[in-house]
């Protein structure tokens, strides 16, 4: 068995400088996380300490990504060079480990234009299997007709987006998030659901605004077993007809989005998973260094055949790279 984890993180030094000289209400509240305590020195490292976690989790490689929120707040003129130089430093670790690590690429969605163009550079010079998009644009949301060369490269490359949580709004999380005391406000905005209401609606947005009709070939992965929006699938059927869609909210789901754990090692939700979108519609993932443990044990008792097993962790995967194009 050959286990891929799809989302699998890592941040730089100039990436964290970048973040680190937004103002106040663009500092993500992962931010802290992310460059700081034993995550922030995880991530920071490629190598023997990420491969020997790599062993203990039984993944044999990491599809890796930028940690949240990625370049997407940053200011055109900060962004764009960082997104070339942090590319560039990835396809560098993987040309070095080839067996054990693969990538997908982080863009400036501030500047779509040059956003786009990065992306096909990253697919077809750099080797990189795909792109992770964390939602929003600061205030932009992702269906935003600004992004469209973003999904127009994506489609034509067929090179999957991943969409990753990053924090809500501040306006956001001061009406909704905070107010519980210190400690429970941040976890409540972010893992604790925020994130998970922000980015199953991003996920909502690009099915209900068209983005979907528009470019049909786009293939989505959705961490956390399909960011809520799997669990109300049924309740939230009527909006294909009230945005005048061209297919029923499930056929999108089953056509377009695979789902992930992202380190969310619960079998009630693979079973769920595999009830609503199907087994040859769901990866593995563990969210390194943010989720550990678990998940080896996890995936030694999945109750399926070894046949789905291995489209869950290799297969569907492997697919989904062979229909990439160089
Ligand atoms: C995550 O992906 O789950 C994550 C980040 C950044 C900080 C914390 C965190 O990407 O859990
Ligand atoms: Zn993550």
């Amino acid at each position: 068995m050959r286990v891929f984890g799809l989302e699998e993180h890592f941040v730089t030094t100039n990436v964290i400088d970048a973040w680190s000289t937004l103002a106040p209400e663009w500092q993500d509240l992962a931010q802290k996380a992310s460059s700081s305590g034993e995550s922030g020195r995880r991530l920071s490292e490629i190598g023997e300490e990420r491969f020997k976690a790599m062993e203990e989790a039984g993944v044999d490689v990491q599809v890796l990504s930028l940690t949240a929120p990625g370049l997407q707040n940053l200011s055109p003129a900060v962004a764009v060079p960082l997104q070339v130089e942090t590319n560039d430093l990835l396809a560098s670790a993987i040309r070095s480990h080839p067996d054990r690590l693969q990538g997908l690429a982080t863009l400036a969605t501030a500047a779509p234009d040059a956003a786009a163009l990065e992306l096909e550079r990253s697919v077809t010079k750099l080797g990189l299997n795909g792109v992770m998009l964390f939602g929003r644009t600061r205030e932009r949301n992702i269906d935003h007709p600004d992004f469209w060369p973003v999904f127009e490269a994506a489609s034509a490359l067929r090179a999957p987006i991943y969409l990753h949580p990053q924090s809500p709004l501040p306006v956001v999380r001061a009406a909704y998030y905070d107010g519980l005391g210190q400690g429970v406000d941040a976890a409540f905005a972010t893992h604790r659901i925020g994130w998970h209401y922000e980015t199953g609606i991003q996920l909502l947005r690009l099915i209900a605004s068209g983005v979907l009709d528009r470019f049909p070939d786009l293939q989505l992965i959705v961490g956390h077993w399909g960011e809520l929006v799997l669990f109300y699938l049924e309740r939230l059927e009527p909006l294909a007809d009230m945005a005048k869609l061209k297919r029923s909210l499930s056929e999108y789901i089953r056509s377009n989005v695979f789902v992930t754990p992202s380190g969310m090692f619960s079998h009630n939700y693979l079973r769920w998973a595999v009830e609503t979108v199907g087994v040859d519609r769901i990866l593995f993932s563990t969210d390194y260094p943010f989720e550990r443990g678990g998940s080896r044990s996890f995936l030694e008792k999945i109750e399926l055949s070894e046949t789905d097993r291995e489209k869950i962790t290799f297969g569907n995967w492997e697919r989904l790279c062979s229909d990439i194009r160089r």
